[in-house]
């Protein structure tokens, strides 16, 4: 198929790069040019406009909803060579009443919409076996399956347009809060006098086991908080979380505290770092050393 792809940062530059390997005719754009933003075998287009030119299939994976926004409708945006009979695929985590409202905005002009975040972070990217949850129309997600099955493994269709962004946001939620308990237990533990290298299997063989213990656990050891997610996103996650739940009367006490311990990680410096990086916040109000942070 032919596929333009917006934004090469840590997910969407693996993505594209996937595209290219299974066989698709891809053109690709970032909004910051660059030798590291180009993706080899596809054609480097000048805006999202040129990238979209004759594309069957326009994939987005920018920031935020701003982002998506520009993208899309700014200057040069995607929006000046969508024709109908393509395809918009989302793959940013964004606001779902945003996602809705640009859907309405071109269905008039016979362009269908499809939210389709993803899980499984930047080493899944690599390797094409992210998981998507999609929002969208049956036909057009069908459609798209050639494509999703070069960048994952598998595809969860959630319902309607905005229901990928819904089922996202439910997601990272658990995620933020499930790393928060265990970093909080790391932290107590530590504190305590418990070796860390000893607790970590008796978490793995226990009921509180969890992916993401196994995927953070050995970065935690090393004390690398290097970028796989940044800090930024999972913040930008939890307001979207907190966002929705608003807009549903829907309340969620946990998250909120959450929410504290990231503005006060983002005050420290650590919105680059990993997300993982809030155990340093932990450990330094714990009076504990902390390493692998700066
Ligand atoms: P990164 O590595 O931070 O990449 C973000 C990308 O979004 C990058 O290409 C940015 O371009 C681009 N971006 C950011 N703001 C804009 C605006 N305003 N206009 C155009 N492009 C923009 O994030 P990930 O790849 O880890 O994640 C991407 C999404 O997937 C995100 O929603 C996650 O939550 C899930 P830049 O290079 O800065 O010019």
């Amino acid at each position: 198929m032919r596929v333009a792809f917006l934004g090469l940062g840590i997910m969407g530059h693996s993505m594209a790069a996937n595209l290219v390997k299974a066989g698709h005719e891809v053109s690709v754009w970032n909004r910051t040019p660059g030798k590291d933003k180009d993706v080899e075998g596809a054609r480097t287009a000048a805006s999202p406009a040129d990238a979209a030119q004759a594309a069957e299939v326009l994939w987005m994976c920018v920031s935020d909803t701003k982002a998506v926004e520009s993208v899309l409708f700014g200057p040069n945006g995607a929006d000046a060579s969508l024709t109908s009979g393509m395809i918009l695929a989302d793959s940013s985590t964004i606001s779902p009443s945003a996602t809705q409202r640009f859907a309405e905005r071109l269905k008039p002009r016979g362009v269908d919409y499809v939210d389709a975040p993803m899980t499984g972070s930047k080493i899944a990217a690599e390797n094409g076996s992210l998981i998507f949850m999609v929002g969208g129309d049956p036909a057009p997600v069908e459609r798209l399956r050639p494509l999703f099955q070069a960048m994952g493994k598998q595809v969860f269709h959630m319902g309607g347009t905005g229901k990928g962004q819904a089922t996202k946001l439910a997601m990272n939620l658990q995620i933020a809060m499930i790393y928060e308990g265990f970093a909080e237990a790391l932290t107590l533990a530590t504190k305590l006098g418990v070796d860390i290298e000893k607790l970590l299997p008796l978490i793995q063989a226990s009921m509180v086991r969890s992916g993401v213990v196994d995927y953070k656990a050995p970065f935690i050891l090393k004390r690398d908080f290097s970028p796989n997610f940044p800090l930024r996103l999972m913040w930008k996650d939890i307001h979207l979380a907190l966002d929705a739940a608003k807009e549903a009367r829907v309340r969620l006490p946990g998250l909120e505290a959450v929410e504290e311990v990231y503005d006060l990680a983002a005050e420290e410096g650590h919105r680059d770092l990993d997300y993982a990086a809030t155990l340093t916040l932990l450990e330094k109000w714990a009076g504990i050393e902390v390493k692998g942070a700066s």
